[in-house]
């Protein structure tokens, strides 16, 4: 049955330890629908919503929409909520239809596309997205994904995805901000959630995909999650138009992403590299272009067996980089370990420090701005690579600072840069 209590009564309730306001609904079984189901909660008009303990599991058949404009906090307690039967199974299984905010925790989310065959299998390719919060053209403010102890896994599309582009799932293909969308910014903080086994179904379906058209800013906010044997990238952040990306992740893992590279069905052993056509995809991937920068910090990474770059961060337009990146163990990458490249107007600024990668490392600089590189305390395996060649000889085209460093082949170095 279910529940539904005044705001004031469930602080009582439940406070101190959490404060509630605005109207509260109780799952209290695990059926697709009917009173006391999740969906019948959604629809209930309630923006708080609690899936009482005694649910072990909720099956659903189809979409679990949430159509209000009011954010909506859905506390799980250990439940998984199982979208294998969702028909069709391209549909996603939680779906935020109208951009409102969407706090989710104690979850385990299920596409049911999963590797059935076993580990880093792609035979069972079933399942559409996770979780889909679509941002309607006239969305003003931030729109706000907060998920906390939250898993997701067996999707064929992605597996969280937040798409502010209008043109849907085209959008961001390739990168450059084609597309365009709302007034509003993205920002997503990711507490303890693991995507894994996701985006195996198609071309470009990614663990975490953020699309970010039009004014505004993609923030994202990481500590102690994973993004493992995703089909594309573990992350993709895409930004286009007026915005910055702002990133802050710490203490997280990217493994065994972007290997899913065939149009139509996958054959498992199928030479799948850099080199050929379609595409692998990274572990990490930030594409910003139009005015705006890349800027943040990332720390206590793993970053091992992606099937292209580790972290693949590329800049457009006017802005430049400034990021700081400290402690990433990043290695078995098919290319470079880490990779920044900017065009246009701006610089490209990185502080690199703890860094250990058995393959290269790569910071690009086209147009206007320098390339203003330090790195300490690190082992580069291979090449470090830099590039910042404006062809005049008159110029100083970028500053590159090394101190405590290994590295293991070249400073393979184009353009005229000085070494502090
Ligand atoms: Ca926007
Ligand atoms: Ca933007
Ligand atoms: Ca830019
Ligand atoms: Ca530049």
């Amino acid at each position: 049955m279910l529940e539904r209590l005044p705001g004031a009564v469930l602080a009582l309730v439940l406070a101190p330890s959490i404060a509630v306001a605005g109207p509260f609904a109780r799952v209290t079984n695990g059926d697709n629908d009917g009173a006391g189901s999740l969906r019948a909660a959604l629809e209930s008009g309630a923006t708080k919503i609690l899936i009482a303990r005694s649910v072990d599991e909720i099956v659903v058949t189809e979409t679990l929409e949430y159509t209000g404009t009011a954010p909506l906090t859905l506390f799980g307690t250990g439940q998984l909520i199982d979208g294998s039967g969702v028909e069709p199974n391209s549909e996603p299984v939680i779906a935020v239809t109208e951009g409102a905010n969407l706090s989710i925790t104690n979850l385990t989310v299920d596409a049911g596309g999963g590797n059935e065959f076993g580990p880093y299998n792609r035979l069972n390719q079933g399942g559409g997205k996770g979780i889909f919060i679509a941002v309607p053209e006239d969305r003003t403010g931030t729109v706000r994904l907060n998920m906390w102890n939250v898993t997701v896994m067996g999707t064929g599309n992605h597996g969280v995805h937040v798409s502010d582009c209008s043109l849907a799932d085209d959008c961001g293909g390739g990168g450059g901000g084609g597309g365009d969308g709302s007034p509003a910014s993205v920002a997503v903080r990711a507490i303890g959630v693991l995507i894994e086994d996701s985006g195996n179904g198609k071309q470009d379906a990614d663990g975490l995909r953020v699309d970010e058209r039009g004014d505004g800013n993609i923030s994202f906010f990481a500590i102690n999650s994973a993004f493992n044997d995703v089909g594309a990238d573990g992350v993709e952040l895409d930004e286009g138009n007026n915005g910055d990306v702002i990133i802050n992740v710490s203490n997280s893992t990217f493994d065994f992403n972007g290997e899913y590279c065939v149009v139509g069905p996958f054959i498992p052993g199928d030479p799948c590299d850099d080199d050929g056509d379609p595409d692998v995809d990274d572990a990490f991937d930030v594409d910003e272009a139009g005015p705006g920068s890349v800027r943040g910090s990332v720390r206590n990474l793993t970053v091992i067996n992606n099937f292209d770059e580790g972290l693949d961060f590329d800049e457009e337009d006017e802005g430049g980089f400034n990021v700081r990146i400290t402690n990433v163990f990043a290695q078995n990458n098919a290319d470079e370990g880490i990779k920044l490249s900017e065009e246009d107007d701006g610089n490209n600024r990185a502080r690199l420090r703890g860094i250990i990668a058995d393959g290269d490392l790569e910071f690009e600089e086209e147009d206007g701005g320098l390339l203003d590189i330090a790195i300490s305390g690190s082992f580069v395996g291979d090449d470090m690579k830099l590039a910042a060649d404006d062809g005049d000889p008159t110029t100083i085209d970028g500053f590159y600072k090394e101190r405590n460093t290994i590295v293991i082949d070249e400073r393979d170095f184009e353009g005229d840069i000085v070494e502090l």
